[in-house]
């Protein structure tokens, strides 16, 4: 009988007193570092679709070891952050005390699972030896210039009660509550994030072992676009109202300068226009107006469909520099107040949402460029004072073409307009070119007081002063209310012993900054500290460094495309820069993990109450079918659906396998009394070939599908050979640990089944099989070929147009149709 508990718990055991997963910094051996994206140890602990990734990990770590790799696979705790400080507010209990509690739940959790994690280095970022170092390279950004104190309206979440980064925000909701997002102006400490942009977006294309739809999200997140500024000059037609108003012109950001002809109106941002106050007429309905779009958030006012609203200003015009017209100004919410300048310039004839609103408020249109492949205008609007309706207008036309109505430019091609339009502007000193990034600085400050505190003093006299050096790290004090204020103000704030301090620069009195780091901060650098846990003199020692970074694979969920992934890659330029490390990408090879749903299709969550528990499906059918099961349920990027028969489907295969003990003969002579080689040699060497380039590959269900159907085969016949079933334990081994080693102990005794050797499979033997491809012309077969049987059909026919025989049929003939028969033939059709 297979007694998984007894067999799990007897290896876990004896892997932890053999050390076998302590991983030495010194060795011959190449090294794989494999890292796992650290949990945030929530209260309810995991639930079954948390280990899917950290299997797949294991799997690969295991993989590496039995490869003679030094394998580096650590685990920590990402542990501040405003999840743990709810936690402790609804327990009631403090969140030093709560987040303690959490994670050693979660650790009881993973390791019922059986992994490799190197837990000598197990790390948590709430840990005052390691936040030190998070609060030291915060000093060095400072230091840099990388750092500034804003005043600017940002992301408040109401319910949360804090100042929250444009990350932190999807769909104009807070990323962690659900809650509409409001702007409030607030005192607030960013990073220059946007000071790496272009490095951040030139260096993804390096990352050629990355995804590619995680490269392209983070290239959409940064959103570079390349255009020009503009001035335009202001009009006051009313110079008795305030003769000495000061506004003379407003800048606006546009990628399309070549269309600058075709601008027939300004839009503001109703943000933006408090300092024209004294020159417009109409202010009551201005003011009401951008009272109205306070709470809209950012998609609702962006959305294509919405109908858009604005405000003319009365009272002011504008002038375009090129054509000398002088045009309407408006106030309108379509227009974001954080990009570019937060005005623009409007081309109706050449931007669908400046057509629907010049539709509305009936603007003129006129049409500054035409298709390349168009003669003659048929769009029916290139007049520039025709009005006219949405029926006879649907869309602009917003692709490049050729410049028309636009005096000096006309003629020319979008491209050479745009260079000549800036070049003019640049000249005239009334515009110059620009580079524009959607990616904005980095909102590193939380009203919150579960996070690391921010090392800065202020000082009446000499401004702000960073904590010194030595005196990191700047714990967080222990308080006993922890309620968030409300007020935009730290709880920390109340602290008053704490925040009272002196100067470090002239000894005066001073207060500390009371505002915590974003729940991001800490595992911005996190993989570099496994490498060197317990330094207490740098963040990392130079040489272990250098030998294990950057990091070989990182597993973990797609969520983090543009928040942590774009912070750590940041961070880690930065330590570049600083000489911290000597990489400028951390991380070589990632892959994502795709969710596993609960049965009803939702998201596992409380919430549905439609979690299910990783510690009774290890009771009830061991932590080896768990982690069979988890890598055989689909493809490893995908969804997908949980589902307790397929778990005791996993079972019965690890069962079937402890079975095919009995079947084993250790002598050669007594087998296969009918041939010499067993029956099933060829395909134990195909699925060795397999079950190793598959978990190269993350396709671990197709693997795991691989050794299923070898065991079936196995389990045919009367005997077989020992060196054959340690083959199968030895590529079983990465996905059911525990089993591989009880059986390689009961039958070959010695070493661990970790310290073997990954089995070398056969070529010949491993080879697939083949069949006669015929080719036929017009149903007349003109070659025979060798193909895989399990050849696809592209590249049957593409087999098929590459031989000799028929490049020489068809001289001076183009096929019409390639037909394939699977297994069979290709038939070329011709005329
Ligand atoms: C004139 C123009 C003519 C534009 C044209 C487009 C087409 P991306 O590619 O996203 O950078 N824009 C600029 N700032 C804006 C803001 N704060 N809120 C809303 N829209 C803004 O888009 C840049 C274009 O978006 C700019 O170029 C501007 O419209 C608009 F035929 O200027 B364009
Ligand atoms: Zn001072």
């Amino acid at each position: 009988m297979y007694q998984h508990k007894q067999i799990e718990k007897k290896w876990q055991e004896q892997w932890t007193k053999d050390s076998l997963y302590k991983t030495d910094d010194a060795g011959a051996k190449p090294k794989y570092y494999i890292l796992d994206m650290f949990p945030y140890p929530s209260g309810v602990g995991l639930h079954v679709g948390h280990p899917r990734g950290y299997i797949a990990s294991d799997v690969l770590a295991r993989y590496q070891m039995l490869n003679g790799f030094n394998v580096l696979h650590p685990m920590g705790w990402d542990a501040f952050g405003l999840p743990a400080e709810n936690y402790a507010l609804e327990q009631k209990v403090q969140p030093q005390i709560s987040t303690e509690k959490n994670i050693a739940t979660y650790k009881r959790q993973l390791e019922l699972l059986g992994f490799t994690y190197d837990w000598s280095r197990e790390i948590k970022t709430t840990d005052p030896a390691y936040y030190r170092w998070t609060q030291w390279a915060f000093i060095q950004m400072f230091k840099r210039g990388l750092v500034y104190q804003s005043h600017e309206p940002i992301n408040w979440c109401p319910t949360c009660q804090t100042g929250l980064a444009n990350e932190d925000v999807e769909n104009g909701r807070c990323e962690r509550c659900d809650t509409l997002v409001e702007r409030k102006p607030l005192r607030q400490w960013v990073i220059k994030i946007t000071d790496y942009a272009q490095r951040l977006l030139n260096d993804l294309d390096k990352l050629s072992d990355w995804e590619e739809p995680i490269k392209e999200m983070q290239r959409n997140w940064i959103g570079k676009s390349e255009g020009a500024i503009i001035n335009f000059k202001i009009q006051n037609l009313n110079d008795k109202i305030n003769p000495k108003s000061k506004i003379q012109n407003i800048e606006v950001f546009t990628t399309r300068p070549d269309t600058l002809f075709g601008a027939t109106y300004l839009v503001l941002a109703p943000e933006l226009i408090l300092n024209l106050q004294s020159s417009i007429t109409n202010w009551e309905e201005v003011q009401n107006y951008i009272n109205k779009t306070k709470n809209k958030s950012d998609l609702d006012r962006t959305d294509l469909n919405k109908d858009k609203t604005g405000v003319e200003l009365r009272g002011i015009k504008a002038l375009n520099p090129a054509s000398g017209e002088a045009m309407p100004i408006f106030v309108a919410d379509y227009v974001l107040p954080d990009y570019g300048t937060g005005s623009i310039m409007a081309v109706p004839a050449h931007d669908d949402r400046d057509l629907d609103f010049a539709i509305k408020y009936s603007l003129p249109i006129k049409e500054v460029v035409k298709p390349l492949n168009r003669g003659v205008s048929d769009i029916g609007y290139q007049i520039s004072d025709i009005r006219c309706s949405k029926s006879k207008i649907q869309n602009s036309f917003t692709g490049e073409g050729v410049n028309i109505n636009s005096d000096f430019l006309n003629g020319l091609e979008t491209k050479e307009a745009t260079t000549k339009i800036i070049n003019w502007l640049t000249e005239k000193k009334i515009g110059e070119s620009k580079i524009q990034y959607k990616l904005k600085d980095w909102v590193f400050s939380r009203q919150r007081y579960w996070g690391e505190p921010i090392p800065l003093i202020h000082c009446q006299t000499c401004g702000v002063v960073p904590v010194p050096e030595e005196e990191l790290p700047l714990e967080l004090p222990a308080v006993k209310n922890y309620q968030p204020s409300g007020s935009g103000e730290s709880p920390l704030a109340n602290i008053i012993d704490w925040v009272n301090t002196t100067c470090p620069q002239c000894g005066g009195p001073a207060k500390r900054e009371t505002n915590t780091m974003p729940q991001w901060a800490g595992s911005c650098w996190y993989y570099l500290r496994y490498v060197d846990p317990a330094n207490g003199e740098d963040l990392i020692d130079k040489n272990k460094e250098k030998h294990w970074l950057p990091v070989d694979c990182y597993v973990g969920g797609a969520e983090h495309a543009t928040r942590h992934l774009i912070y750590a890659r940041f961070w880690h330029k930065f330590l570049f820069d600083l000489g911290v490390v000597s990489t400028q990408e951390p991380f070589t090879k990632l892959r994502h993990v795709g969710l596993i749903l609960a049965a009803d299709g939702k998201k596992m969550s409380k919430r549905w109450d439609n979690v299910i528990n990783p510690d009774e499906v290890v009771d009830k059918y061991g932590a080896d079918a768990l982690r069979v099961y988890e890598m055989f349920m689909g493809p490893f990027g995908e969804p997908i659906i949980w589902n307790t028969n397929g778990l005791s489907g996993a079972r019965k295969f690890l069962e079937k396998i402890y079975k095919l003990k009995s079947q084993i003969t250790n002598s050669k002579s007594q087998i296969n009394p009918k041939s010499q080689i067993p029956n099933y040699r060829n395909l134990l060497h195909k699925t060795i070939k397999k079950v190793g380039s598959d978990i190269e590959a993350f396709k671990f269900n197709t693997a795991v599908s691989a050794l299923m159907i070898l065991v079936n085969k196995m389990s045919e016949q009367e005997a077989i050979e020992l060196v054959d079933f340690s083959k199968v334990l030895l590529i079983l081994a990465p996905f059911a640990p525990h089993l591989a080693e009880e059986l390689w102990q009961e039958l070959n005794g010695g070493e661990s089944i970790f310290k073997q050797p990954w089995p070398k499979f056969d070529p010949t033997l491993a080879q697939d099989e083949v069949f006669n491809l015929v080719v036929q012309i017009n149903g007349k077969t003109r070659d025979t070929l060798t193909a895989d049987v399990d050849i696809s059909e592209e590249a049957a026919k593409e087999l098929a147009l590459k031989s000799d025989k028929v490049i020489k049929w068809l001289i001076g003939k183009t096929p019409e149709k390639v037909i394939y028969v699977q297994g069979r033939l290709v038939n070329i059709v011709v005329k």
